[in-house]
């Protein structure tokens, strides 16, 4: 049977745009023949079992323009509330076959039954900007480096030092979990302990994102421990624990704040001829209710083009089926000097996070953190770093380092 029904123009399916390089004598066509059957109802070859009432759930080639093609997917083909299951379904087999020498899938339009069987956040951008306070201005933090190695004692004295300098939130590095040298319990109730007393000193609410990366059940079990000790944030590793880890969490509706952190994910994402687009995998982090996503900086150490970090941080703070608001994070080689580029391009609703920009400071934590707000306040106002530097020593000693 044949997928392609070019007349045909999707209602309530949900399409997926794909880039297709045919393998080596098929032509586009032929290769999303493939594709949408491997992701559908078909295999290789007809079969007897196949019959009329099956064919019509079908997916539908509907539309080939050079290497992009979109295929809708009727509803029926999925579980409601269910991502893995999508994603074996519409990213799954079909980036193995041997039909395609690359396949990418760039997008993805769920159709509303299908996104209103998700919970969406619980916690949104909204709400992080009510727990905090902050207004106006980027939501500032850092990641505890050396990455792994310190012990909760270490960072309670490191936490104190920088929220106290005047830092909003802090966040455990992603590979960092529960360690011999820096248990997950102590280590909460150390940065929990600084928090509460940032509180009663300064009145402000500042947050720590506490790495519950692990199998499901333990994830919960940390993330209850988080609730218990009056933490606020958990973080998850959304790609290395997968849909269901994150969806399994989410859906304990525990009103903490989900720091998403996404490492592994460039494994997928970044050959821009193959795999699944980062946009569409924060797609599905916003269906299932992360409150905050790294999505890429454009000007620090990761790569990611700039159209396209800025498409995925205008998609979660759009407007999607009446679901909270996602808060794009910008993470990774940052440091003060390339603050105002960084808003320029991506705005001020977001969270930014600076490990060695803040940790390399010559003058120690407190001047990291001081550098990097004089930085955002410097920006916000246009007024050029070089300019504000005048005044403020710990923005021109961090300029004199990072250029
Ligand atoms: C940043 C970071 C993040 C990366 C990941 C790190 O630290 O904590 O993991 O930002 O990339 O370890 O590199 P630095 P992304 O500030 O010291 O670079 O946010 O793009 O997913
Ligand atoms: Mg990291």
């Amino acid at each position: 049977m044949s997928y392609l029904d070019l007349s045909y123009r999707p209602k309530n399916d949900l399409v997926c745009e794909f880039c297709i390089e045919p393998a080596k004598g098929l032509s586009v066509k032929d290769a999303a023949e493939h594709i949408a059957g491997e992701s559908s109802i078909g295999t290789w070859t007809e079969v007897s079992t196949s019959t009329p009432r099956i064919q019509k759930m079908a997916a539908k080639i509907f539309s080939i323009k050079g290497n992009h093609v979109r295929i809708a997917y009727p509803q029926e083909l999925f579980e409601p509330g269910n991502m893995p299951q999508i994603m074996s379904s519409i990213a799954g087999n079909i980036f193995g076959m041997k039909a395609v020498e690359n396949l990418r899938l760039e997008d993805i339009q769920f159709p509303k039954d299908i996104a209103k069987s998700f919970k969406g956040p619980e916690v949104g951008l909204d709400d992080l900007r009510k727990i905090t306070g902050i207004k106006g201005r980027p939501i500032l933090g850092t990641i505890y480096k050396p990455k792994l190695g310190l012990d909760p004692k270490e960072m309670e004295e490191l936490a104190y030092k920088v929220y106290s300098a005047g830092l909003d939130y802090t966040k455990d590095d992603e590979n960092l979990t529960s360690m011999s040298f820096n248990k997950f319990e102590d280590r909460v109730q150390r940065i929990l302990s600084v928090t509460d007393r940032i509180k009663s000193e300064q009145a402000r609410t500042v947050v720590y994102a506490a790495n519950i990366t692990a199998p499901a059940q333990e994830m919960l079990r940390r993330a209850q421990f988080v609730k218990d000790h009056g933490g606020k944030c958990i973080m998850i590793d959304i790609m290395t624990a997968g849909w269901s880890g994150l969806q399994y969490i989410r859906e304990q509706n525990l009103g903490l704040i989900i720091h998403a952190h996404r490492a592994m994910h460039a494994a997928i994402t970044r050959n821009p001829k193959h795999g699944i687009s980062m946009l569409s995998i924060a797609k599905a982090a916003r269906l299932i209710g992360v409150t905050a996503l790294h999505t890429g900086t454009v000007v620090g150490k990761m790569e990611g083009p700039k159209e396209e970090v800025m498409a995925i941080d205008s998609f979660l703070k759009s407007d999607f089926y009446r679901l909270k608001k996602v808060m794009p994070i910008a993470s990774g080689g940052l440091h003060p000097h390339l603050v105002p580029d960084l808003l320029k391009i991506l705005g001020t609703d977001i969270v930014i996070t600076f490990g060695g920009g803040l940790w390399g400071h010559p003058g120690g934590p407190e001047s990291g953190v001081r550098a990097i707000r004089q930085a955002a306040d410097a920006a916000i106002q246009k007024i050029p770093l070089a300019e504000y530097a005048k005044t403020h020593k710990e923005l021109a000693e961090a300029l004199n380092i990072w250029k």
